[in-house]
């Protein structure tokens, strides 16, 4: 397979001006009309070659000429046509032929449920029509769309509907105008039977907007969090970014078998059905969580990627980095900012870290790829996110507003590139990133070495700062990193710096841009303790000889919420690493994090999510992070230990607090899902304790739940154990729910992540089970998904069965759905993080999908990279 270069990058050689399109929907086949209005962009070009895959090619009319087969050339990529040297535009006609229905892959034209959907990002467009399906062809389209009105009332495309009638011959046809230029890889087309949900929002400049959902039949009642939740961004975006909606109508269609989460398609957003419906009867807190900010997501999308768009795609940080940044910000202003920033870096630090340290690391902007799809990554949207925070944090609010507003003015309509973005954010904010750019062509994760140096004589304290960075080449130059610090005094108050930029002030952000770098600040009659990096300024790694009283310290102390939670995190891995190192059980918890720990389970000033989030121990995944050597029998084991001792330890505190939790009210200004995140922290920590009396509890409490939270914490409290209830539970659950995908999807996922010694028969039996499916992606995550990236435990099975598992849906997957096999590849990329038997098993794997016959681009780049 080809590798595309950044480097190469050209401008296209023509341009497309308008688009009209007819689809004629059919059972057998579905009938595709193009109509282009093509443009010269290069003087010298004489052949316009456009881009098409799984198509049948009906015929080609060029300026209303009809031509023959030996005047262009079909490849399976291509469909190539002389242009003469003299054309300066012309029109194309051009009609293929798909079968949308056996669209496995879903991408392109596809059905899901009986319905037409599609997915064009980032290069579907191209398997409905011929076409120049790159981002930076930018056309206005009016879609046409022909079909059985009876089975598919429901005909919708981007922009506003122009024309609606019945033809001659019963069918229906329906006509939508998109009035703004757009890259073929944000259009959309929908039709079915689908039921709709309707609502309004007035901009603030006094335009009406329809919102509509469309969901199955039967589904309308879950659709209340996703409307609020875009009313909510339509406000949110005009308040912080003076962004308004720019149509009379904004649509999203849920639909069940969707690749992505969803897609931000010009006006007609397309929706894996997980980030719409939702109920608390039917979805957990976290669900709320995920519609909201998904829904957030792809609404922002409409000025950071719609309206200004990428060049190409090795640009797709522009829009992803930036959008996320955005719905993380919305998420903070909507909810806790402080257990937001701390969801947000717990993600980061389990997805892109391991990323970033591995053989598929990348730098936000990538320099080269095989397959594009492989590019959706925690670099590129998390990471990038990160990017654009530093940049938030170095300009300042009003700053980054300045230079925001620049780029939507002198952008707006255009595709374009990170280095045009940073333009605008330096040209609207006087502030120089020229270094901060090394963000975007860095990979991997910088280490920052911590030293300090207290002279008691002269009152002084140093901080000195050392970066480095294994995966960015030898010697790399060094990065703008900004740090935002504050120091504390022996009780843990904040003392204001006596001098310097941040005079007078308990907190300041400081710009480390040498490789070694030390900061001094006077007047300290004792050490100073540093708060570094409050608010995970940046995605960094610190390596700080701390004491576990020192972290301990900043556990009961900080101000900074943030850095309270990470000092609680990284004392806990400390004392965990010490057992393993010890071969201990985890029992034997230092009096330092005991008292700690009672400190912050004692204070009611605290948000209760944020609360239980202080205490719940870091994953066994960042735990393995920290090791030379992964061992996750150990990891496992010192863990369950620690959840043990601490169940015992404070079990009249879990009693007295799931108590309160259950029955008191949430405290002013806390939702209600913080107090069942705090309840459900407690039940878990009660069951650790192995008594029989808190397997109860959980029973009662699944029993009389009336929301999917608390009875979701049940099942999980319950999965690794082998009891009576615990199998009672999960026959009931599936009994009750087995006609909700999304549900059953949760409890394959909870089967998937238990770890008991039957777990890997377990799965064996589940993908037997008649719910199972390889051809739905949600389905195929909640099991082998949650499997391979969820239970380290059994995933890593010294027996090698958890391995062979994924590569055998791998292989299956690779011919039907490339782009989910490829995304499966990434767990076995980490061998090198494991023991020499453990490493010749999984690289067994991978030399096996490597020789897989038909394989794919999408797995073998993925594959490939992780072998070598
Ligand atoms: N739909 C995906 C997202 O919004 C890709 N653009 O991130
Ligand atoms: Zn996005």
């Amino acid at each position: 397979p080809a590798t595309i270069y950044l480097k190469d990058y050209k401008e296209p050689d023509f341009l497309i001006e308008t688009v009209d399109l007819t689809v004629e929907l059919g059972e057998e086949e579905t009938i595709v009309t193009s109509r282009l209005a093509i443009k010269r962009n290069d003087e010298t070009a004489t052949k316009l070659s456009l881009n098409g895959e799984h198509l049948t090619l009906q015929s080609v009319k060029m300026d209303g000429h009809m031509l023959t087969p030996d005047e262009y050339s079909v490849t399976d990529e291509w469909l190539h046509l002389p242009v003469a040297a003299i054309t300066s535009e012309f029109s194309l006609e051009i009609i293929t032929r798909i079968k949308p229905q056996e669209n496995t892959a879903l991408e392109g034209l596809y059905k899901s449920s009986g319905n037409f959907c599609t997915q064009c990002e980032a290069e579907g467009f191209r398997r409905i029509t011929y076409f120049l399906d790159r981002p930076d062809v930018m056309a206005i389209f009016t879609t046409t769309i022909v079909g059985d009105g009876d089975r598919y009332p429901v005909m919708l495309s981007n922009g506003n509907l122009t024309l609606q009638e019945t033809l001659p011959d019963g069918r229906k046809r329906v006509t939508w105008q998109d009035p703004h230029p757009k890259p073929a890889y944000l259009f959309a087309l929908v039709a079915g039977d689908l039921a709709v949900v309707e609502d309004k929002f007035t901009t603030r400049s006094g335009r009406d907007v329809k919102l509509q959902i469309f969901v199955e039949k039967g589904n309308e009642d879950k659709c209340d969090h996703a409307m609020t939740s875009l009313k909510k961004s339509m406000k949110w975006d005009e308040e912080k970014y003076g962004r308004e909606y720019d149509l009379d109508i904004f649509m999203i269609v849920a639909v069940s078998d969707f690749n992505m989460g969803a897609m931000e398609n010009k006006g007609l957003n397309i929706f894996n059905s997980k980030y719409v419906l939702a109920s608390p009867e039917t979805a957990t807190d976290a669900d709320f969580d995920g519609i909201e900010s998904v829904i957030a997501h792809e609404y922002f999308h409409n000025w950071t990627g719609n309206r200004i768009t990428c060049r190409d795609w090795f640009q797709l940080t522009l829009k992803e980095g930036l959008t996320v940044f955005r719905d993380q910000q919305f998420s903070a202003d909507m909810n806790s900012a402080p257990v937001q920033r701390i969801s947000d870096v717990q993600g980061l630090r389990a997805a892109q870290f391991p990323e970033d340290a591995g053989p598929l690391a990348h730098p936000i902007q990538p320099q080269s790829y095989v397959e594009i799809n492989n590019f959706y990554t925690a670099t590129v949207y998390e990471k990038g996110a990160e990017v654009i925070r530093m940049i938030h944090t170095i300009l300042g609010e009003e700053n980054f507003r300045k230079g925001m507003d620049l780029y939507f003015e002198r952008h707006d309509g255009q595709a374009v590139t990170t280095e045009e973005f940073i333009a605008a954010l330096e040209d609207g904010s006087g502030i120089d990133l020229t270094q901060f750019r090394r963000w975007y062509i860095t990979p991997g994760t910088p280490e920052i070495t911590v030293n300090e140096k207290f002279d008691a004589e002269t009152g002084q304290y140093t901080l000195t700062l050392a970066q480095t960075n294994l995966k960015a080449g030898k010697d790399p130059e060094p990065l703008h990193i900004p740090l935002k610090l504050g120091l504390l005094d022996v009780n843990g108050n904040a003392v204001p710096f006596s001098d310097g930029p941040f005079k007078g002030e308990t907190e300041g952000v400081f710009d480390l841009t040498k490789k070694r770098q030390s900061f001094t600040f006077s007047g300290f009659s004792t050490q100073p303790r540093a708060s570094l990096f409050r608010g995970f300024s940046a995605p960094v790694k610190i390596r700080q000889e701390s004491s576990d009283d020192a972290l301990a310290f900043f556990f009961a102390k900080d101000e900074d919420l943030f850095n309270r939670w990470d000092a609680g995190q990284r004392l806990a891995s400390n004392i965990l690493l010490k057992q393993i190192e010890d071969a201990g059980d985890g029992t034997s918890l230092p009096s330092a994090f005991l008292d700690a720990f009672a400190e912050t389970l004692s204070d009611k000033t605290l948000d209760r999510a944020f609360t239980a989030a202080a205490l719940t121990l870091p994953g066994e995944q960042d735990i393995a992070q920290k090791m030379p050597v992964v061992d996750v029998d150990a990891i496992h084991r010192v863990r369950e230990g620690a959840r043990r001792q601490i169940g015992l330890t404070f079990e009249d505190d879990w009693r007295r607090i799931y108590e309160e939790c259950e029955n008191a009210p949430s405290p002013a200004n806390q939702p209600a899902s913080s107090s069942r995140k705090l309840k459900n922290t407690a039940l878990s920590y009660l069951i650790a304790t192995g008594q029989e009396e808190f397997i109860t509890l959980a029973d009662s409490q699944y029993r009389k739940s009336k929301n999917m939270t608390d009875s979701v914490a049940a099942l999980a409290g319950l999965k690794d154990i082998n009891h009576p209830v615990r199998e009672a539970m999960f026959a009931d659950y599936y009994e009750k729910w087995q006609k909700d995908a999304l549900i059953v999807d949760k409890w394959f996922t909870l089967q998937a992540m238990a770890t008991r010694e039957s777990t890997i028969d377990d799965i064996k039996a589940l993908m037997e089970h008649p719910a199972f499916t390889l051809r739905n992606p949600n389905r195929l995550r909640s099991l082998i998904g949650a499997f391979a990236s969820g239970n380290p435990v059994y995933f890593h099975d010294k027996s090698g069965d958890g391995y062979r598992i994924l590569s055998g849906v791998i292989a299956a997957l690779n011919k039907t759905n490339p782009q989910i096999a490829a995304r499966l590849v990434a767990p076995l990329g980490q061998w090198r993080r494991y023991d020499k038997d453990r490493q010749d098993l999984m690289v067994t794997e991978l030399e096996k999908i490597l020789k897989l016959p038909d394989l794919s681009d999408h797995v073998y780049e993925m594959a490939n990279k992780s072998l070598h």
